[in-house]
């Protein structure tokens, strides 16, 4: 790296901006036009930076999302003043989930606001609640500095979204110029910047813990995926014989096959995992938040239920559950120090255990089994997860939306390989079709399969054009039931048990065919009404060499199981 300020020379900040995007390795932007036009008129010229255009900011923020939790790399997305609140409302999911998404905006002008500007309202208070960092740039002068300060507090710490206004209803200061150096702090182009090591004395504590806990357990979480520590995690689960849950946001951490694994603890959840973490006497709480969803509402394990927590954000350590020992340090790192301090021999004790949860496991199997191997029409959503956990590639990244698709997804789905990954939504319906494009263009490499219902795929629906104009290859696979029914028992219960007709226009839409809207738009689109076209669907969709659609007609009737019987 060269010093700062050896290097100016007197540039535009269009010039400047496209040079420090370029230069932290950034391949993909995405936005609704037109905001900062020149430093895209730069890229052109400057950079190989594709410029996404989408059909509304919303899921440009999402696809900015799917790109950096596909990758780590911060997701860049953008909007002109009167698109800033619908880009604010789409970080919100990237807030909840710590994922490393940078939105630029246009915003006021000093010599016009409170004019009544055509289309400007103050915007920025707006990104306050869902972002780490939120600040306007006024100065040209100011682009090298306050980009690098927003890819500095994107990818640091526990990670999350940042937000610039720049000055100009389209971001107009990028055509200023002023002598300027476009230095990148390559160190911060990705999460993690840092692996913090714990203290040991902390660590020393926490291993004890649970080499004499008899009956303990690891939830991890969206802290492991970030830290990129499932190996690490698997291979001191191993060593100590220790069963490992996981949050929706660590599913990814060990394959759901491994036999150490349990499922994913909590709300949207197997119920394995969460016989499993109840019966623990003692819970190791690594990379997660331990929030409402992944300990149902903390009665998974229960307050007081013995804990220990890893976690890189010190505020984060017994937030909700009191500790015996806290450890502040990078997942792997401090997982690295645990296994090199571990003693096997202490993995005896646990056998017994291990058993007891290996049968929990075996019969949450058997419980499911006419389920997952269903061949009723329509589809059982569980048997479409099962053939997505038989069929998936190796190196598949799978995108999974909200409502019923969280629950279906993370139950009765399971990774099969290390070399998947898993993201979700944090909570927003119609978030993984968009996410999903958004990690296709970051790993074009890979196989990419979003999991929506037919609620969630409407809400970005016209995007399946964005993805044939620039050829982003992902698969979308529908669960299509004609309604959001994950809403079902809610309106059941305020109908006081019978729903009138009328009751269930509130959650149930028109029937559709989705593969015939997507082969309008110029995708493939497969409808599928059987479960057993499914497996060659997959293959086709996988190997289309354009974007797919696999619409599944499943039971309206079928409703995901509830966390805790
Ligand atoms: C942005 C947003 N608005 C509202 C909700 C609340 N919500 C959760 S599930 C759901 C209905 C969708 O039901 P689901 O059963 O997931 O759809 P399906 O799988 O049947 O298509 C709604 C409206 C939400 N999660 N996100």
């Amino acid at each position: 790296m060269t010093m700062l300020g050896h290097n100016r020379r007197r540039m535009s900040g269009a010039e400047c901006m496209a040079d420090l995007l370029a230069g932290y390795g950034v391949t993909h932007v995405f936005m609704v036009p037109a905001v900062l036009r020149r430093t895209f008129a730069e890229m052109e010229r400057r950079t190989r930076i594709k410029r996404i255009h989408t059909h509304g900011e919303k899921s440009a923020a999402y696809m900015a999302d799917g790109y950096a939790r596909a990758t780590g790399k911060p997701g860049i997305c953008m909007a002109q003043v009167i698109g800033a609140l619908n880009l604010a409302a789409g970080l919100r999911d990237a807030y909840l989930a710590h994922s490393p998404v940078i939105a630029f905006t246009g915003g006021r002008d000093p010599a016009t606001k409170f004019r009544k500007v055509y289309q400007e309202v103050d915007d920025v208070p707006a990104f306050e609640p869902v972002t780490k960092f939120n600040a306007t740039v006024d100065d040209v002068a100011r682009f090298p500095d306050m980009v690098r300060q927003a890819f500095r507090a994107a990818v640091s710490g526990t990670p999350g979204p940042v937000h610039l206004q720049f000055r100009g209803n389209e971001g107009q200061v990028d055509a200023e110029e002023a002598e300027m150096e476009p230095l990148v702090e390559e160190l911060f182009a990705r999460v993690p910047p840092f692996r913090p090591e714990p203290d040991l004395a902390h660590m020393r504590a926490a291993l004890a813990l649970l080499q004499q806990a008899e009956r303990p357990v690891i939830v991890a979480g969206g802290g492991v995926r970030a830290s990129r520590a499932g190996h690490e995690l698997v291979a001191l689960a191993e060593a100590l014989a220790i069963p490992v849950a996981t949050s929706l946001n660590g599913k990814d951490s060990i394959p759901g096959t491994h036999p150490l694994s349990v499922g994913v603890v909590g709300t949207y959840s197997r119920e394995s995992a969460n016989r499993v973490v109840q019966e623990a006497d003692l819970v190791c709480f690594i990379g997660t938040e331990t929030g409402g969803m992944t300990t149902h509402f903390w009665a998974v394990p229960k307050i007081g239920t013995p804990a220990i927590q890893i976690d890189i954000n010190p505020e984060a350590l017994g937030r909700n559950y009191p500790l015996l020992a806290s450890v502040n340090g990078d997942a792997r790192a401090t997982l690295v120090r645990m296994l090199a301090g571990a003693d096997r021999t202490s993995a005896g004790k646990r056998r017994a255990w291990i058993e007891e949860t290996q049968k929990i496991c075996a019969e949450w199997r058997e419980k499911y089994q006419p389920l997952l191997t269903s061949d009723a029409v329509p589809i059982r959503p569980e048997r479409l997860c099962a053939e997505l956990t038989r069929h998936l590639p190796d190196d598949a990244i799978v995108v999974v939306d909200t409502g019923h698709a969280g629950m279906w997804m993370g139950g009765m789905f399971d990774l099969t390989s290390p070399g998947q990954s898993y993201m979700r939504s944090a909570g927003h319906l119609g978030w993984a079709f968009p996410a999903g494009l958004g990690a296709k263009c970051a790993c074009p490499e890979r196989p990419v399969v979003a999991f929506t219902g037919d609620a969630g795929f409407w809400y970005h629906i016209g995007e399946i054009e964005t993805a044939v104009r620039w050829r982003i290859n992902a698969v979308t696979v529908v669960n299509n039931n004609g309604s959001g029914n994950q809403s079902k028992r809610g309106f059941d219960r305020v109908y006081g048990g019978t729903q009138t007709d009328a009751g269930r226009t509130l959650w149930t839409f028109n029937k559709t065919n989705f593969a015939r809207i997507a082969a309008e738009m110029g995708a493939l689109g497969i409808r599928v009404e059987n479960a057993a076209a499914l497996p060659a669907a997959l293959g086709q969709a996988l190997t289309a060499d354009r974007p797919a659609v696999i619409d599944v007609v499943t039971d309206i009737d079928a409703l995901a199981p509830i966390a805790v019987s």
